[in-house]
């Protein structure tokens, strides 16, 4: 792992050993790494230097510490392209993940104005609100809550919710989901999310906001998705025009 020889710092070369036994699955999730100390006396060097390397791959979230049981390898997080318009549950599909759902909340509610003029519908009219946790092989992955019209979209149970909401709207009600519009952010979780996507307190949040709509344009869906950043990352590729 080390040549003293190198140009490169010592530190840097220990940070790149542990990023490729992480790489390659020599090292794998939850894995414990050697102590500083081990570190120290297997290559000859000082354990501030073993230190800064190991922070360094905290603070890039690769590896986590536990308070008196050293320090272990992190999950390796989901990449995501932000390309083709996807649902949750092909998404994991793809990934080989089972996708499950958490029912948190479920009403049809009256639409309030700002809802109403995203939906553009009248104020009042029936939308659905749903909150899921989704679950990725059962571990939370993100909390999200979708406004839907209820007119537009009849018949929407639990067990439709449990399952997935856009095969509910293609194959069931036969319409044409067309495109969408999203923002992404970074937030600090509030309380509720923490408790819920089970991560501590004050973790980072990466929050989409989507408005997706069928393919004449009517608005289909206003969704609020509060994703573990510990656990996802978004990809784009780029043309220079
Ligand atoms: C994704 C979408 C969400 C959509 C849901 C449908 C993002 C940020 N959000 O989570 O807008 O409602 O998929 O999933 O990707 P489903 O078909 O599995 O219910």
């Amino acid at each position: 792992m080390i040549d003293k020889n190198s140009p490169l710092p010592i530190y840097t070369q220990i940070e790149d050993g542990i990023r490729s036994q992480i790489e390659n699955g020599e090292l794998k999730p939850h894995d414990a790494i050697p102590s500083e100390r081990e570190y120290a006396t297997q290559f000859q060097i000082s354990r501030m230097t073993v230190r800064q390397a190991i922070t360094n791959l905290v603070n890039e979230g690769l590896l986590y510490r536990e308070k008196g049981r050293g320090t272990f390898v992190s999950e390796q997080k989901i990449e995501q392209q932000l390309v083709g318009l996807t649902s949750f549950t092909e998404d994991m599909k793809a990934r080989g993940f089972t996708p499950s759902s958490r029912l948190l909340h479920f009403e049809i509610i009256p639409a309030t104005a700002k809802i109403a003029s995203q939906l553009s519908i009248q104020v009042h009219h029936p939308v659905y609100e749903i909150t899921r946790i989704r679950l990725a092989h059962g571990i939370p992955m993100a909390i999200e809550t979708v406004y839907m019209s209820a007119n537009l979209i009849k018949g929407v149970t639990e067990a439709i919710i449990q399952q997935s909401l856009y095969d509910y709207v293609e194959q069931q009600s036969e319409l044409k989901i067309g495109h969408a519009t999203q923002t992404l952010e970074a937030i600090v979780a509030t309380e509720n999310e923490t408790e819920h996507l089970q991560v501590a307190k004050g973790s980072p949040i990466l929050l989409i906001q989507r408005y997706t709509y069928l393919e004449d344009g009517t608005p289909l869906e206003v969704v609020r998705s509060a994703y573990r950043a510990d656990r996802y990352k978004f990809t784009v590729s780029m043309n220079r025009t």
